[in-house]
């Protein structure tokens, strides 16, 4: 059986992703037997037309569309990329009678809202490998109904809750066999590699629980160092990012981890997407160091209690203090991420936060996002609804957020704009929107700059001055 899996990610800002979670449905499909190719519409000027030049040439008997991201996210700048899907999917639609299944993160957070909305039947909520080959085995669709992961546009979505959570070793994504990765590399010498999933914490607004499970479920961690060394001998690449949900969590897994890729010397550097101040230790922070990681996303979100604890963080203000003192004299260069607007954010909360980051070390940024992406099935779903912020009917599919109501958008741009003592240092989500920064990622990899490319944040803040968010008038 042919089987198209498409890519249908295209979103630039801050960078282009590889899509490693099409890669693993792909590889997944190939080792269970089935004739499969890959399309990834990242860098297709005109992606419809490569989609229909896809649909005569390989004339594929099922189709797998990996559906990343939904929307943005940017309360200040809001826009949803399922338009640009629903136009591939009328094309499958019309020129094609293959089976239809879409996955991918955006998908396991609303499945049965984007499956009425692109007018298709099946969907896969959370990790796919499993999934989508009982998907393509059943003589009918309807066969693979019960099967875990799986959910109907007809059943409720709540069926696929039961879902046994997969071992993420079944499968490697082996991205180097589906992706140009090169095209990827161009805009910053960077893979991504996923150590293990889920995530046991529970805060008010994360979907994380819902794409990848409530509990940790670490890879192998020889399994991953195979899989790192197998991509710098097929690609080249030398820099990686660990894309787990928080990468310090749970204690001793990312030790054994790095102690593993320390054995084999494999000669990279690393980057994090996200770690927690929850628990750091000194000892964390020097085998973290040890093993060539030079950049890290940390997310406390709040340095206010009343905020953490509003946002259901599960640490302190105190402990966030903690992480900063173990982490400021170390070599890795952190991006303090913070989520402004919540629950309870008031004048107070936020000048707490902003004397966090102005005390920061210059060789730190910080990244801001203001007002919160409501998704469903959350805490802050429950809230919003509660609070008359969003009427029963809302399906939540398109863009909608929480943003405190002890603040304006516009008091909050003042007070940050007159409480940072260095704005250079500060990235703003929308701000990472600019297309001149493509360019600038393309130039800078040429001429060989250091990743990460957001630690010469100060730079792109000069660049881009008076255009940037903070001073724009913030409307809700
Ligand atoms: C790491 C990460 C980042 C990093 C990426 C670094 C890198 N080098 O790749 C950074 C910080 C750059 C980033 C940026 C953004 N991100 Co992000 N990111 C993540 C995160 C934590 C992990 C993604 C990942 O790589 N997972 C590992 C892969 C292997 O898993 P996967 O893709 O989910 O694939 C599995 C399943 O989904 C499934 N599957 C996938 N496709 C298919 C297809 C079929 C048919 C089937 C059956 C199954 C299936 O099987 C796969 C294997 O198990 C997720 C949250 C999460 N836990 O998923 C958010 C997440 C995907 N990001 C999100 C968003 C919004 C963004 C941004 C748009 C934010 C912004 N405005 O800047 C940008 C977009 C970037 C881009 N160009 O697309 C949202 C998407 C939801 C939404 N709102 O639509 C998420 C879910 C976080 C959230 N807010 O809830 N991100
Ligand atoms: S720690 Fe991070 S991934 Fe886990 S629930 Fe909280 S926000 Fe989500």
């Amino acid at each position: 059986m042919r089987i198209l899996v498409i890519s249908t990610n295209r979103e630039m800002s801050p960078q282009p992703v590889a899509p490693v979670g099409a890669a693993w449905i792909a590889e997944a499909l190939s080792q269970a037997g089935f004739n499969t190719r890959l399309l990834d519409l990242s860098f297709e000027k005109d992606p419809p037309r490569r989609v229909l030049n896809e649909l005569a040439e390989f004339n594929p008997e099922g189709i797998a569309l990996s559906i990343r991201n939904a929307d943005n996210g940017d309360f200040l700048a809001p826009r949803s990329f399922l338009p640009d899907v629903r136009e591939i999917t009328g094309i499958i639609k019309e020129h094609s009678s293959a089976r239809i299944i879409i996955g991918g993160p955006g998908v396991s957070i609303m499945p049965s809202e984007i499956l009425d909305y692109l007018g298709l039947d099946w969907a896969c909520m959370g990790e796919g490998e499993e999934a989508v080959v009982s998907f393509f085995n059943a003589g009918r669709p309807e066969d693979a109904a019960g099967f875990p992961g799986i959910v109907s546009r007809k059943s409720s979505p709540s069926g696929a809750e039961r879902r046994q959570w997969i071992r993420p070793d079944t499968v490697k994504p082996r991205l180097h066999g589906w992706v140009d990765v090169k095209r990827y590399l161009k805009f910053e010498p960077v893979l991504p590699v996923q150590g293990k999933r889920g995530c046991a914490n529970n805060c008010l607004y994360c979907t994380y629980n819902r794409i990848e499970g409530r509990f940790w479920r670490p890879r192998d961690p020889s399994v991953v160092a195979e899989e790192i060394s197998e991509l710098i001998s097929r690609t080249g690449a030398r820099t990686f990012e660990f894309v787990d949900s928080i990468f310090n969590q749970p204690e001793g897994y990312m030790e054994a981890l790095l102690e593993e890729i320390i054995r084999r010397d494999l000669k990279a550097k690393f980057h994090v997407s996200s770690m927690s101040p929850k628990g750091l230790t000194k000892k964390q922070v020097s085998i973290m160091v040890r093993a060539g990681i030079t950049a890290a996303g940390i997310t406390p979100e709040a340095a206010a209690d009343e905020t953490l604890n509003s946002l259901r963080k599960g640490f302190t203000e105190s402990e966030v203090y903690r992480a900063a003192e173990l982490l400021k004299d170390s070599s890795i260069k952190m991006l303090w991420c913070f989520l402004m607007g919540g629950p309870k954010e008031d004048a107070v909360t936020v000048k707490k936060t902003l004397g966090f980051i102005n005390a920061i070390p210059p060789k730190d940024k910080a990244f801001l996002t203001t007002g919160i992406r409501i998704y469903p099935h959350t805490g802050m779903h429950e809230l919003a609804l509660r609070e008359g912020i969003i009427p029963p009917s809302e399906t939540l599919l398109m863009p909608s957020f929480y943003f405190t109501d002890r603040l304006s958008p516009e008091e909050m741009r003042n007070l940050i704009k007159g409480g940072l003592k260095d704005s250079r240092k500060v990235i703003f989500l929308s701000d990472t929107n600019f297309p001149s920064l493509g360019a600038m990622r393309w130039i800078g990899t040429k001429l060989r700059i250091p990743s990460p490319f957001w630690s010469y944040a100060n730079y792109m803040n000069l660049m881009l001055s008076g255009r940037r968010v903070m001073n724009r008038e913030w409307r809700r």
